[in-house]
């Protein structure tokens, strides 16, 4: 488990963070923003334009193997009409890295072409990664610089030295992700977060959580849920799609009773692994999930 998800924030904290990620901001030409891919919306920072300003971006979709197909496409075209350049990745393949280097370079363009008309050739780029808990920081930083294994950063007793990770075409990566806070004041936002496994310390039991789960699949992909568990939906509440979902897994207690938190867990799994299917609880604007 990763120790920056027991992180609880306060405005003191948040504070720190800000004036940490600013400092590291300075030293780089280009920020990576990781969003998840099933939730763009909710796994954004609240305050991120504050914080990143004027500094050169790109919006990193991760996890989009667990997301839709058709709306990867719709948020890259919604980031492309923001004139905020994204992309689609998945950081535990690494597969397309070459298109963030890329990206990276297009972003960067006039800025590297000024220095070279002044005859500094061969600058690095250099970009840090922000983004909240959860979102695959780590992960990426691993995928981009080929190395095995997550560094944990808040060990008591190590001195925290920022190093630059030499990436290829001259790309250097921040070795420390800015871990920012995520929002905090929708309930919509808090869910999505909780369905993802964003956040595990539970705003909710895992009973109603599954509950809600399933009452948002209900709406945006009944199919998919009827046929991953072999049930009808017809008329059916959420407490008995759960039920059918239990009679079909053998979520059975002794004495006959349904087995509500096991088969919670199967729906909460299942969902984050991506096996129910692919599925992105919110597009752009129009939000999908209630
Ligand atoms: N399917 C999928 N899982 C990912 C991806 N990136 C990260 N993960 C998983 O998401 C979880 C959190 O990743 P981590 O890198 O620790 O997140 P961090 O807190 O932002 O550093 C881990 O279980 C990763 O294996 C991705 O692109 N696709
Ligand atoms: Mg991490």
């Amino acid at each position: 488990m990763n120790a920056n998800m027991n992180i609880n924030w306060y405005p003191g904290h948040m504070k720190k963070t800000r004036e940490a990620i600013q400092k590291n901001l300075s030293l780089v030409d280009v920020v990576f923003e990781l969003l998840d891919a099933r939730i763009p919306y909710s796994s954004q920072n609240p305050v991120i334009d504050s914080i990143v300003k004027d500094k050169p971006r790109i919006i990193i979709l991760n996890k989009s193997d667990l997301a839709n197909d058709k709306s990867n496409s719709l948020w890259q075209n919604h980031y492309r009409d923001s004139d905020v350049p994204s992309i689609l990745f998945n950081s535990l393949s690494g597969k397309g890295v070459e298109n963030i280097l890329k990206l990276a370079s297009e972003v960067l363009k006039d800025k590297r072409k000024s220095y070279e008309d002044r005859g500094v050739i061969n600058r690095p780029i250099r970009a840090m990664i922000l983004g909240i808990p959860n979102v695959g920081k780590s992960t990426l930083i691993n995928t981009l610089s080929g190395r095995k294994g997550t560094r944990t950063g808040n060990k008591p007793g190590i001195t925290k030295v920022n190093q630059w990770i030499k990436i290829k075409g001259s790309l250097e990566l921040l070795d420390t992700p800015g871990i920012l806070w995520p929002k905090f004041e929708e309930e919509v936002v808090g869910l999505n977060l909780a369905f993802t496994g964003a956040i595990k310390d539970e705003i909710l039991d895992t009973e109603t959580l599954a509950l809600k789960l399933i009452e948002v699949l209900m709406n945006i992909a009944p199919e998919s849920l009827m046929k991953r568990y072999n049930i009808e939906l017809q008329n059916a509440t959420p407490l008995e799609i759960m039920e059918s979902i239990a009679n079909r897994r053998g979520c059975i207690l002794k004495r006959g009773e349904f087995d509500y938190t096991k088969t919670s867990n199967i729906v909460l799994d299942e969902f984050r692994k991506g096996v129910i299917a692919n599925i992105t609880l919110e597009l752009p604007k129009s939000r999908v999930s209630k």
